[in-house]
């Protein structure tokens, strides 16, 4: 296969191009990433010298860029994004300009060279909020009700994607996944924040009562999981991507982390909430499972012990970055 990948100097897309070709070594990718603030060459340094890796620094927004690159591969995964939530409530329109009219330049393209085949990864978070203690859960049938800028964009994204396949026949599969946790994630981000802010001596920083509750799937176990829908996925479907069984809150995760790092509570700082933060994400991932035979590979607490034992040996991976994404949040 010669795969188009967007977005892969992020944290998702560069664990899925170093999956990929260590499961799939003659085929060839082309990984096309503007390098926003969010994008990490380093995150793909071990792979920069492979002879089947390519990489183009351009904006999915540039039709003339996406038009050559899609002329060139026969599959297009698509993970390029603004993908922050509390980004999008300070500057909604770049998730606009990168989410909706980026993916529809991909997708005409697309249409444009013969209908290739296109993965589109979107989030659990186009469904709104769940309620809390409940047993609901979000799955392939839920409708949409997306309630931040980012999961409104996201939103409009998933539906164009759709609209080509139902009026052009382009041939597309969406996953709709969970709060994704592992190596090369941003330090803006819940898990690696609180991660490093601990390595540094910081405190964590818990956004209103810390009872908000999300589902946490290894990023790797996302990977597994667009693998099986792009070779056994059913055109036109979607899947919802989860990894837990039982809900975590924010605190519950913090509490493993302060514990796992011989910390305690007094290393806890609550801080102001996040306007409109969603309650809740729980996502059923039977459909998936059953059509697909998918499953996370291990426990929730093996994989976070993992995590915080490759931050702590990848200091020098994190340390700038660190700095933009808590002059961010002193900003915001
Ligand atoms: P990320 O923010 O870590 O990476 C996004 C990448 O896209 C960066 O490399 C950035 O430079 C690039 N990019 C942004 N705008 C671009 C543009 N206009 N043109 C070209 N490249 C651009 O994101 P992530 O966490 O890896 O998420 C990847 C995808 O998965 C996104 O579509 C996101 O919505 C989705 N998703 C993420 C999660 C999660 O927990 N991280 C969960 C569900 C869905
Ligand atoms: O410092 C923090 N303190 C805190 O309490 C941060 C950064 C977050 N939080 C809370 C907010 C959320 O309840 O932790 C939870 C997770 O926050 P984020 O890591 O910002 O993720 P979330 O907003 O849930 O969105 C993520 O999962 C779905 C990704 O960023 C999205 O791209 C994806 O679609």
């Amino acid at each position: 296969m010669k795969l188009l990948v967007t977005g892969g100097a992020g944290f998702i897309g560069s664990n899925f191009i170093r999956y990929w070709l260590e499961k799939y070594p003659s085929d060839q990718i082309i990984t096309l990433d503007s390098l926003t603030y969010a994008g990490h060459l380093s995150s793909l340094s071990d792979i920069e010298k492979n002879p089947n890796y390519a990489f183009v620094k351009g904006d999915i927004t540039d039709p003339v860029i996406v038009d050559e690159l899609v002329s060139q591969v026969d599959t297009i995964v698509h993970f390029a994004a603004e993908s922050h939530v509390d980004r999008s409530v300070k500057d909604p329109l770049v998730f606009v300009k990168t989410n909706i009219i980026g993916t529809q330049t991909l997708l005409e393209a697309a249409k444009k060279h013969g209908n290739k085949r296109f993965h589109h990864i979107s989030t659990d978070e186009v469904f709104g909020a769940l309620t809390l203690g409940t047993d609901a859960k979000f799955d392939e049938n839920t409708p949409y009700d997306p309630r931040s800028p980012y999961s409104a964009s996201k939103a409009g994204s998933d539906h164009l994607v759709r609209a080509y396949f139902h009026t052009f026949g382009l041939p597309i599969t969406i996953t709709n996944c969970s709060n994704n946790f592992g190596p090369y994630q941003d330090t803006e981000k819940f898990i690696p924040r609180m991660i490093t802010n601990l390595l540094q001596g910081e405190k964590v920083k818990i956004y209103g009562d810390g009872l908000y509750v999300r589902d946490w799937l290894y990023v790797l176990d996302h990977c597994s999981a667009i693998d099986a829908v792009l070779k056994k996925g059913k055109i036109g479907d979607t899947y919802t991507v989860g990894g837990l069984t039982k809900d975590y809150s924010n605190l519950d995760i913090t509490m493993m982390i302060l514990k796992m790092m011989g910390k305690d509570e007094s290393s806890i700082e609550y801080v102001t909430d996040r306007p409109g933060h969603d309650r809740r994400y729980a996502v059923n991932w039977s459909k998936i499972n059953k059509e697909l035979d998918w499953s996370p590979s291990a426990d929730f607490d093996f994989r976070l012990q993992e995590t915080i034992t490759w931050y702590n040996s990848n200091q020098s991976w994190w340390k700038d970055m660190k700095i933009t994404s808590e002059n961010f949040y002193k900003n915001k």
